[in-house]
Order: C-alpha cells, then structure tokens, then sequence
C-alpha cells in the first residue's frame, strides 16, 4: 500500500511498568520502575506506528491511556499525515487546553504516525526528516541520583566506564554544603576528562539556587545547572542565568514550541533539552529545533533516546542526547552505543518494536 493512501484505523494502549536497572531519587521524586505506556497506531495498510509515554507514577498512566484512546477515536479514517494530525487535534482540543496530558497524548500519536510514515516509505526517521542517521554523542543519565558518597562514587565509575564522555549528576538535597561534597566526590572519581551535568530538578528557590550556584561555578567545570527552580518560573531562571557563570539548562518541562518561544523570549536559559512527550513529539520538537537556532542555543533531549537521536540527527544546534535504558526492558531491538555515541538504527521509522514476551511480563 502505498504511504499517500493510509489510514488511520485506531489505537492501542498497553502500560508497562519496566524495571530499572538502578533506581533515581531526584530532590522532587524518585523511580524504580519505569511506568510506560505503549502506544501502537494501526493503520489500514497493517502498518503499525510505535511510541511511549513515561508517566513516572504507574497511576498516571490510566488517564494519559484513556486521552490517547479518545484521540484515537478523533482520527479514525484520517490520512497519515502528522502535520494533519496535529492540525486536528490542537483544535479539538483549544478548549480544553493544549498542556499536559492532552499535550503528552497529541505527542504520542505524532511520533506513532511518523513512525508508521517511516516504515511506509522504508526510511529511518532521521533520514525522513532529511537527515542522515549519525552516531549522536550521548550523556549516561541512568544514575547518580540523591544517594550516599559511598554509593555515588561506585556508581560514577561505572557509569564512565560504560565509555561516555559524560555523565549527569542529581543534586539538590537539603544542605548545600552536601551537594558540594557530592559533586567533588563524583569529580574525583572520574577525573576532569568526563564532562558532568547537574540537575536539581526544579527542588531550589530563587535566592537558594543563586547560593549554591555560585557554590558551582567556584567549583568550576560543570557543563549546566538544570532547572534550579520552578521551571516556569522564567523570571526566576533568567535572573539565576544572568548572574552565573555556570550555563542554565532548561527544556524538560517546556509544554510545546509555544512554551519554548516563551521561555526564550524571557532569556531564562543558556542551554535547552526538550522532551519529545512534552515538546509535542517529531512534528513538535522541528518546531522548537528552529527556535533554538534562531536564538542561536545548543538543543540538547530529555529521556525517549529511542526517537530523540534521530531528532537530535537533524537539529541544527544539537548538543547532547540524554541517554538512559528505561524502556529497553520492552524493546525487541535496545539502542546500541560506540564510544558514548548512540547509534541511530537504518530500521525503517523510529526503530522500535516491543518484545512482546516483556510487554506481557510487566504489564500493568
Ligand atoms: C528526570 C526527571 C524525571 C524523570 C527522570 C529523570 C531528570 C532528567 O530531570 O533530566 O533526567
Ligand atoms: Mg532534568
């Protein structure tokens, strides 16, 4: 069948919870298990596209399944056609508001429906996009979470020695003074060759982010601060950002390119990182891709490595991929890395299948 003549025919959800080889605490929550939701787009020509959602608590994954399914039900019978898609769903959806939920589902269609449209024209997205699927330099993200020195130093050493020229580190726990200590134990152990990123996961009020961001930058050679504070808060960040030397990093929690175009209007971050689930997906993360390169900041992704490197292939100030295994535990086909880079795979579309034996395994 031909790409110009699919359908959309339906959707289906299934939620997984997939282990985590190493658990995160984060100063404003922690994981152990990655709640999931698998979304496939069926189309009439028996393409099925492929994507997920993280939902970080499992009971979240019950509402972001129904929205996805209503969304299903919108689009029955319409044409593969993301921008259409998108077109579509935003409208039906003005009234309710384009944020959140409603937005991580939008997303979930989107990147399913380029996902089909890649294995309908036998292209990797990458490729679709009109790039070429390079090996896209990666940070490890999957550890070094609030835990003791003893434990952050052991699992710093392997977490470089998985061959990453970069790894990033959570910090924000009660006293500063154990942050510090918690960054140089980590410094130490993987010397000043491998680049570190530190987050706070918005866990700091203003005045507190500018204390112990200055605590940083006399400490010298950290690549960014992520999300010091609120991160909407973008008066706040880009007080932080103008008065450290230590470049800002936000993006994770950007709600579309509109959110994005905000944030950057108000200079409340050096650095950005969207994420495909908020970002509102392939059709979504183009948009902010642009943004960036009219403001002239490096773009870096947040989480869904999956569909990000190929995102990352064509983003014209791309910086950084944020890597971590979450998902793997339920596809047939993981990433593979070389030398701290993810290879972006020549399978048609994103390039995942689920392991269906795991997907029954850790069904939710
Ligand atoms: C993060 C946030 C939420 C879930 C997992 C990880 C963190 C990151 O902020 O940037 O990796
Ligand atoms: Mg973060």
């Amino acid at each position: 069948m031909k790409a110009n003549q699919l359908r959309v025919k339906g959707v289906r959800v299934r939620a997984v919870g997939a282990p985590m080889k190493r658990p995160l605490a984060t100063a404003t929550g922690s994981i152990k298990v990655a709640p999931l939701l698998l979304v496939d787009l069926q189309t009439d020509g028996g393409i099925v596209g492929r994507s997920y959602l993280f939902g970080i608590n499992a009971l979240h994954l019950p509402p972001m399944a129904k929205l996805v399914e209503a969304m299903g039900e919108m689009i029955k019978g319409d044409a593969l056609a993301p921008f259409e898609l998108e077109r579509k769903l935003r409208a039906k959806h003005t009234l309710l508001g384009v944020h959140n939920m409603v937005l991580f589902a939008i997303s979930a269609i989107d990147m399913a429906a380029w996902d089909a449209l890649g294995q309908a024209l036998g292209q990797p997205l990458a490729r679709l996009l009109g790039g070429v699927p390079r090996p896209v330099r990666a940070y490890n993200s999957k550890g070094l979470g609030i835990m003791s020195l003893k434990a952050l130093v052991r699992e710093a050493v392997e977490l470089a020695g998985e061959g990453f020229s970069a790894l990033k580190l959570r910090l924000g726990r009660p006293e500063a003074r154990d942050d510090i200590e918690a960054l140089r134990a980590v410094r130490k152990a993987i010397g000043t060759k491998v680049a570190l990123m530190v987050d706070f996961n918005q866990g700091l009020s203003v005045n507190e982010a500018l204390r112990r961001g200055r605590m940083i930058d006399d400490e010298g050679g950290v690549v960014w601060i992520e999300e010091p504070v609120r991160a909407d808060d973008f008066a706040g960040n880009a007080r932080i950002a103008r008065e450290l030397t230590t470049p800002i990093q936000l993006g994770e929690n950007f709600m579309g390119p509109e959110q994005m175009a905000q944030a950057l209007a108000a200079q409340a971050c050096d650095f950005v990182m969207p994420d495909a689930q908020r970002i509102g997906g392939v059709t979504g993360w183009m948009r902010a891709a642009a943004l960036a390169q009219a403001a002239g900041l490096e773009m870096s992704s947040h989480l869904f490595p999956e569909v990000s490197c190929h995102l990352l292939a064509v983003t014209p100030t791309c910086h950084w991929l944020e890597y971590v295994d979450w998902a793997d535990a339920v596809l047939a086909e993981p990433l593979e890395l070389r030398d701290g880079q993810v290879l972006i795979p020549e399978r048609p579309g994103i390039g995942m299948r689920w392991n269906e034996k795991a997907v029954r395994r850790f069904a939710l």
